[in-house]
């Protein structure tokens, strides 16, 4: 149904495509115009959109997992009762990703796999803990905007059925920021004790924030291609100074101080200078040696073994009860 399986497989070497059918493809983007499952596409570009969603879905999956660990402990049941409608949604967001990127003919067992064994990423900030309420706070308020910069950006990029989905996760994550930016709020005008407590989360989340816009441009190997093809609408470097712009007078409106004593807006260019925020960090974090990476997946494998036999009996019911139309 979704052409040669075999596609998914790293590639070693480029595919030749034929020169007058990638004219076509490449001049139908530049149109502006979408990309649906089964129209013709380069193998590179199904290859770069599987890798993409694959993560992309990974990190909506983990990334329920560090909020998560707060519904327990919320402080009272109206946060409680918002926390866990958060969380949900973030699983659901992976469930839409995960059928986007279906399309492109790589089964979910299989990219399911790919996250347990550690060979597909996932976003770098979900290997950091929460070590308390404030950093659920500022996961919800500035992980959110990150990922709603990132999310409404490429929403207008060429493949349709991740835009789609891009465009109805951002409905939600919009919702998650509100309700974030409530909880830093009540925590940044409360008790001396909140202050500090909402500072010091806001110090541990700053530098995994930095690096989850990806490395800065000269540094990253798919932009690139991913820009000529309008999957990825804007650069890491460009989405990252979004964030400045957007943020950091809204941070610093609220009396938090942010980490980095290099940062400051340069008034020719309107562009944000930073100090350096340890990229060989990120590095050790996105290939696995995180604080909490291995937590992370053996969570998840967990909670896949736990679920084979719900995954049986559906496809036992459903060849059972399902009557195919005619
Ligand atoms: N973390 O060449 P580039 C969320 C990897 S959703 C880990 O620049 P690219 C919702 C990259 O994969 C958050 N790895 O790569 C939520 C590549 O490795 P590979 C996720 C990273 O693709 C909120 C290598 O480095 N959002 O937060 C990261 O052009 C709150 C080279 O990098 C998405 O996935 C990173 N930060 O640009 C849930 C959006 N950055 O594959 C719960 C879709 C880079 O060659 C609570 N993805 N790498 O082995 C994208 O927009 C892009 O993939 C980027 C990276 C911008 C992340």
């Amino acid at each position: 149904m979704y052409g040669n399986l075999s596609i998914i497989e790293p590639l070693t070497d480029q595919v030749q495509e034929d020169p007058e059918r990638l004219a076509e493809f490449e001049a139908h983007i530049d149109r502006g115009e979408k990309i649906e499952p089964h129209d013709w596409m380069p193998t590179e570009y199904r290859r770069q959109l599987i890798r993409m969603i694959e993560q992309h879905a990974h990190s909506e999956i983990i990334g329920a997992l560090p909020e998560g660990t707060w519904i327990t402990r919320a402080p009272g049941f109206k946060r409680k009762m918002a926390l866990m409608a958060k969380v949900q949604d973030e699983v659901g967001h992976a469930q839409l990703l995960y059928s986007a990127a279906e399309t492109l003919g790589k089964p979910r067992e299989q990219m399911i796999d790919d996250l347990i064994s550690g060979k597909s990423k996932y976003s770098n900030v979900f290997n950091y803990p929460a070590y308390t309420w404030a950093d659920t706070a500022i996961i919800a308020w500035l992980i959110d905007a990150s990922a709603i910069i990132n999310q409404v950006t490429n929403s207008k990029g060429s493949y349709a059925p991740y835009c789609r989905a891009l465009e109805r996760i951002c409905m939600e994550e919009s919702f998650h920021l509100k309700y974030g930016y409530d909880n830093v709020v009540v925590l940044a005008t409360g008790t001396p004790t909140q202050r500090t407590m909402v500072q010091e989360a806001l110090n541990r989340w700053w530098r995994p924030i930095m690096h989850f816009f990806g490395p800065p441009d000269k540094a990253s190997i798919h932009t690139e291609k991913l820009v000529k093809w309008k999957v990825k609408m804007a650069t890491n470097d460009e989405m990252r100074q979004q964030f400045f712009n957007q943020y950091v007078p809204k941070i610093l409106e609220l009396g938090l101080t942010i980490p980095d004593s290099e940062l400051r807006k340069d008034p020719a260019t309107g562009l944000w200078d930073f100090g350096d925020p340890d990229w060989d960090e990120f590095k050790r974090v996105i290939n696995g040696d995180g604080p909490c990476n291995k937590e992370r997946l053996a969570v998840r494998k967990t909670a896949e073994e736990r679920g084979t036999w719900v995954r049986a009996a559906l496809k036992t019911a459903d060849q059972k009860y399902v009557t195919p139309l005619a």
